[in-house]
C-alpha cells in the first residue's frame, strides 16, 4: 500500500472517541486507520509525526461573514474571502460556510448566490459553502427556496432585528413555511429590533451614545424575547426545524433548553465571544472608542451568563460552536470603521458603529486550550463534535467533513502540538497569549488580545494536503485550492423525521 501522507503517532480525538492511530491518506481521502506506530515506516510520499499530540477533523465554522456590505453605512465587512480563509487555515478550520445575502433592493435569491460564487471562486483557501441570507422575503424569493438545495445550499438565515434586513413576523412564516417544503434549516437572528430602536433613540436623547451604550441598547430580555417569538413561530408552522444562532444569555438558552425539551426540533449555537469575553470587560474598556472592538451583536454578557453558555455548550443544549467572524477595521476610512466618526458624526455614536467582529482564526485555539486546562471546560470529544461534528451533520456535510471515517471522509485535519507534560513540546507555548500580529485576517485588531492560549494547530490538512505549517512556512496551501461544497440536507438528530410524517404547512388542520 502506497499513500499520500500518513500522520503517525497521534491521539485521534472524534466527536464519539479519544485513541492513538496512525492515519493514511490516499488522494483526499483518509483510507486507513491503524494501529497505532503501524504506518510509521509505510511507503508515502510525506509522513507527519504528531509526536503525541492530537489529531482531529477539521475545524468547521458554519457562520462566517465575508465581503458582505455593512448595515451600519459605507463600506463592507473587512476580510475577503481570500483573507477570512488564509485565516481559517491558520486557526484550524478546513471548512467555512458563508453567507450570500440577499439585499432587500433584490428580489431574487438565486442572483444573491450567484454573486458570493462570484466572490468566493477561486479565491479561498480552504472549502466553502452558503447559507442564503434572505433579506426580502417577497414572492420571487419565496419561489426559488425549491431550487437552493439542487445548489448545494440547504440553510437559509433570517434577521428578527437591524431596519435594513429585519423581517415581519409573517415574512418569517412565509419563509419557514417554504424551508419547510423543502427540508432547508432556518437559521433566526433572534433579538428585538423595535425594542432596540426604542431604546437606542431614548439613549441618545441623554446623550449616551459611547460604545458601552451599545449593551444598554440590547439588554438580554430582547434575546429573550425573541428566541420565544422565533420558538412559536416555528411550532406554529408544524414545528418546522430552526438554528438559533449567536445564542449569548442565560433567558434565551433556557427558552431553547424548554422547547428541546418538549420534543420540539430547535437547535442552537453559540460563539467564543459568549465564552471568553464579558459586559464588564467592554465597560472597563480604556475611554474613547477602544470599546467599540467588543462592539457585536448580541453584546458578550455578564460573568453569570457565561457560566450558562458553558453548561450549555456541555449539556447539549448548543450544538454548534461558531465564530460569527464579521470584521470591521477599528480604523480604516474606506470601509464601515469601528470607530464610526465622520464628517457627518464627528462625537460617533454607537448607533453607528458596525457590528461584529474577527474570530475565524481564534475560535479553535482559545476553546481547545480551555477544554485542556485542568477545569477541563469541554471534555474533548465534546470539543470535535461541538466544533466540527455538529457543524457537518447539522449543515448537511457529513460524513464527507466532520469525520474520519475510511474511504468516506476527506482528509481534512488539524494536528495540535504535544500536550503540557510532554517533552516534545515547545516551550514557547507556555504562556502563548494571542496578539493581532500573529493572525492572517485582514483586520487591525483582535478582540481577543492578550487572551491566553496554551496550543495551536500544527498543521492544518485540507483533503490530504498541508496547507498550514505552523513550525515552517505557515501558510503553505493556495488561494484557490478551496473548494465549493454542495450540502445535503440536515441529518443531526433526524430533523426532517417529523417533516416527512406530518408533511406541508396546511392551515386547515390548525
Ligand atoms: N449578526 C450576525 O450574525 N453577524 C454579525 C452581525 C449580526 O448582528
Ligand atoms: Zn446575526
Ligand atoms: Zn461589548
Ligand atoms: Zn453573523
Amino acid at each position: 500500500m502506497e499513500y499520500d501522507l500518513v500522520i503517525t503517532n497521534g491521539v485521534c480525538v472524534t466527536a464519539s472517541d479519544v485513541a492513538a492511530f496512525d492515519i493514511g491518506i490516499c488522494g483526499e481521502k483518509i483510507t486507513m486507520l491503524a494501529p497505532s506506530g503501524s504506518l510509521a515506516s509505510a511507503t508515502t510520499k510525506t509522513l507527519i509525526d504528531a509526536e503525541g499530540g492530537y489529531v482531529m477533523p477539521g475545524g468547521i465554522d458554519c457562520h462566517v461573514h465575508l465581503q458582505e456590505p455593512s448595515m451600519f453605512g459605507k463600506g463592507s465587512s473587512s476580510d475577503s474571502f481570500e483573507t477570512g480563509t488564509r485565516s481559517a487555515i491558520a486557526g484550524g478550520t478546513t471548512t467555512i460556510v458563508a453567507f450570500a445575502p440577499q439585499q432587500r433592493t433584490e428580489p431574487s435569491l438565486i442572483a444573491a448566490l450567484d454573486a458570493a460564487h462570484a466572490l468566493a471562486r477561486d479565491n479561498c483557501y480552504c472549502d466553502y459553502g452558503f447559507h442564503l441570507l434572505v433579506g426580502n422575503a417577497g414572492e420571487t424569493a419565496l419561489s426559488e427556496v425549491p431550487l437552493l438545495p439542487a445548489r448545494g445550499v440547504t440553510s437559509l438565515k433570517v434577521y428578527m432585528t437591524y431596519e435594513a434586513l429585519q423581517l415581519r413576523d409573517s415574512e418569517i412564516l412565509s419563509v419557514l413555511a417554504a424551508a419547510r417544503q423543502s427540508k432547508v434549516l432556518t437559521m433566526i437572528h433572534a433579538e428585538n429590533g423595535d425594542v432596540l430602536t426604542w431604546l437606542t433613540e431614548r439613549l441618545e436623547k441623554r446623550g449616551l451614545v459611547a460604545p458601552r451604550y451599545h449593551s444598554n441598547s440590547r439588554p438580554p430580555i430582547l434575546e429573550d424575547e425573541a428566541t420565544n417569538r422565533a420558538i412559536s413561530l416555528a411550532a406554529l408552522v408544524f414545528q418546522t426545524p430552526i438554528l438559533l444562532v449567536h445564542i449569548s444569555d442565560s433567558g434565551a438558552t433556557k427558552r431553547i433548553r424548554e422547547a428541546q425539551t418538549r420534543g420540539q426540533p430547535v437547535f442552537a449555537e453559540t460563539c467564543p465571544q459568549y465564552l471568553f469575553l464579558t459586559r464588564e470587560e467592554h465597560l472597563d474598556a480604556p475611554p474613547g472608542f477602544e470599546a467599540a472592538k467588543h462592539v457585536c451583536s448580541p453584546p458578550p454578557r455578564d460573568k453569570a451568563a457565561q457560566q450558562d453558555i458553558w453548561t450549555g455548550l456541555r449539556n447539549g443544549t448548543f450544538s454548534v460552536l461558531s465564530s460569527d467572524h464579521c470584521p470591521f477595521n477599528f480604523d480604516d476610512d474606506v470601509n464601515g470603521k469601528k470607530t464610526c466618526i465622520s464628517e457627518e458624526f464627528p462625537v460617533g455614536q454607537f448607533r453607528h458603529i458596525p457590528n461584529g467582529i474577527p474570530g475565524v482564526e481564534t475560535r479553535l485555539p482559545l476553546t481547545f486550550s480551555a477544554t485542556t486546562t485542568p477545569e477541563g471546560r469541554l471534555p474533548l470529544s465534546k470539543f470535535v463534535e461541538v466544533t466540527s461534528t455538529n457543524a457537518a451533520k447539522l449543515y448537511g456535510l457529513y460524513p464527507k467533513k466532520g469525520a474520519m471515517m475510511p474511504g468516506l471522509s476527506d482528509a481534512d485535519l488539524v494536528v495540535w502540538y504535544p500536550n503540557k507534560g510532554s517533552a516534545k513540546r515547545p516551550a514557547a507555548l507556555d504562556g502563548l497569549t494571542i496578539t493581532n500580529s500573529m493572525l492572517h485576517h485582514d483586520v487591525d485588531y483582535t478582540p481577543f488580545e492578550g487572551k491566553p492560549v496554551d496550543n495551536w494547530p500544527r498543521y492544518t490538512v485540507l483533503r490530504g494536503k498541508v496547507v498550514w505549517d505552523r513550525d515552517g512556512a505557515g501558510i503553505v496551501g493556495s488561494k484557490g485550492y478551496g473548494a465549493f461544497v454542495e450540502r445535503e440536507k440536515s441529518v443531526l438528530n433526524d430533523i426532517w423525521q417529523k417533516v416527512d410524517m406530518d408533511g406541508a404547512f396546511d392551515e386547515e388542520k390548525l
